[in-house]
This record gives structure tokens, sequence and C-alpha cells, in this order.
């Protein structure tokens, strides 16, 4: 009576714990796109393919390590429960046992592969880059990025993030801006085309990070250093300074707006032509077409869709 209600203590214990250690990790998962949010668990919702393997990977070490953690756990309550000093007064003392000692060699060396082949597969994958349809070039400054566009003529994209004020500016405009990440020039990328971005800094280490794009590399002077990245959605996407830099390490965001091919033409084209203004009206109404309103062209105000 008793061993069969012990058998059935485990179980419920494993699949409840499962239950309330899962479903809040994998419910909030496909949060944020883009940038994180308040009580967010998990990973920001990828949006290259790389980010999608290596959320891939995450899931499964999580099962992994969460596993392991239960049935440690159930062990040791089971240890504690049938082995106390009342219910086992006289202790065994057998010291070895060649069967359970090869099992707790090779199980843990088998649950290692499980992980590494995935691990190899994906840094291999993150460290093969395809043929570039477009190449920025970031640079780091204390504490502001630049990114230039050699293919595109050179020009350069310089960028600061925006005050409480400009955001809130923005915002009345009707364009999601969040506080600490919006910028006064955002770096434009077409969809779907692989970006290869050369990384470095004028002063000291900074780094370069999208995490939706599961992009991140450090910014290093006098080095090159370099990440890849398919945007499969459009949209805008942030990333911070994620080498603690200095005074504001914590204010130099870095947003990418994916845009489709044909926008990112005109807009390359403004830029090129050192037309800032129109530059940033071809963005501007992009925003405001992604956050799902349409800018009425002829009479300037904007419009719920
Ligand atoms: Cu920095």
């Amino acid at each position: 009576m008793l061993k069969s209600r012990l058998k059935s203590v485990p179980l419920a214990a494993l699949a409840g714990l499962a239950a309330l250690l899962l479903a809040p990790a994998w419910a909030l998962a496909t949060n944020g796109l883009g940038h994180a949010l308040p009580g967010q668990i998990g990973l920001q919702e990828a949006a290259s393919p790389i980010a999608r393997e290596l959320h891939t990977f995450y899931d499964l070490t999580n099962i992994v390590i969460i596993a392991i953690a239960i049935f440690v756990l159930i062990l040791m309550l089971y240890v504690m429960f049938r082995f106390n000093e009342k219910r086992n007064p006289t202790p065994s003392t057998v010291t070895h046992h060649t069967l359970l000692e090869v099992a707790w060699t090779v199980i843990p060396i088998l649950v290692l592969v499980v992980i590494a082949i995935p691990s190899f597969k994906l840094l291999m994958n993150q460290y093969t880059y395809p043929k570039p349809d477009l190449t920025i070039k970031a640079i780091g400054n204390a504490w502001f990025w630049e990114h230039e566009y050699p293919d595109h003529g050179n020009f350069t994209v310089t960028t600061n993030m925006l005050s409480d004020e400009e955001v809130a500016e923005r915002v009345a405009k009707g364009i999601p801006s969040p506080r600490l990440l919006s910028v006064d020039n955002e770096i434009v990328v077409p969809v779907n085309k692989v970006v290869h971005v050369l990384v470095t800094s004028n002063d000291v280490i900074h780094n370069w990070t999208i995490p939706s794009f599961a992009s991140k590399t450090d910014a290093v002077p006098g080095r090159i250093t370099a990440t890849w990245f398919q945007a499969e959605k459009e949209g805008v996407f942030y990333g911070q300074c994620s080498e603690l830099c200095g005074l504001n390490h914590a204010f130099m965001p870095i947003a990418i707006r994916v845009v489709s091919e044909g926008v990112f033409n005109e807009w390359a084209g403004a830029m090129q032509a050192k037309d800032k203004k129109k530059a940033k009206e071809i963005l501007d109404k992009v925003a405001l077409e992604q956050a799902g309103i349409k800018a009425v062209a002829q009479s300037g105000a904007p419009e719920a869709q």
C-alpha cells in the first residue's frame, strides 16, 4: 500500500513541476517582436534563421536542465524519506556497484553529446557567412554608433538615443518608440536579404547586438569583427551596446528598420544624394505603416487602418 502510494508521488510531482516551470516560458516566448517587454520570460521573438535555430537549442537545453533538476530532487526526497535513521537504522555497507558506476558515467556523457551536436551545428551556422546582399560597417563610439554603407556610396548613419521628450513627440505622432531604445537615425536594411555587419570601434570596446537576429560581436578598436543576419520580418529591431564601455554605456542603442527592397532603395538613394529630410520622411512613413497606421499623403493626417 505504502509502496504504490510512493510510486505515484514522484510522477505527480514531476508533472506538476514541469507544468509550473515550462508553461510561463513557452506562453510568453512569442512576446516582444524587436524588443523585450516588461515581465517577459524567455527570449525575444526570433526574426532570422539563426535566431530560430538558437531558440530551438535554448528550448532543448532547458528541457534537459529541468529534467535533471527534477530527477535529482526526486532522488534526494526519496533518500531522505526511505533511508533516514528511523526507517533504516542499520545502513548498508556496500561501497561499489559496477553497473551503477558505469551508468552514472555513461548517461551524463550521452546527455552532453545530445547537447553538443546541435550546439556545434549552431556555432558552425553562425560563423558560416553566406554571400552578402548588403554590407554595413558598424563603428562604436563613446557613446553612440555610426553605420557606413560601403555598397551605396559610403554614406554614414549616425545614431543617437532619443530623449524622453523626443520619444513622447514620436509617440504622439503614432510611431511606437520604446524609451531608451529609440534613436534619431535608424539603420535601414531590406527584408530577406543577407546582411554582413563589419564591426569596429573608435575608442574602447563596445558590443554590437540585435537579440532578435541572434547577432552579437565585440567592437574592438583597431580590429574588424563580423556578424551576419537575414531579417525575415519587416519592422524595427532593437539592440543595446553589450560590453561595459563607460559612463553612457546604457544609452547607445542600435535600431534596425527592416523594410521592403523598394523602400530600402528609395531611402539609400536619398541618403546617397545627402537628402536627409527626404530619407527621414521615407522612414517616418514606413514606421507609421508598420505600426498599422496608414499615413494619408494628401491631408498629412494619420488614419487608422
Ligand atoms: Cu558601448
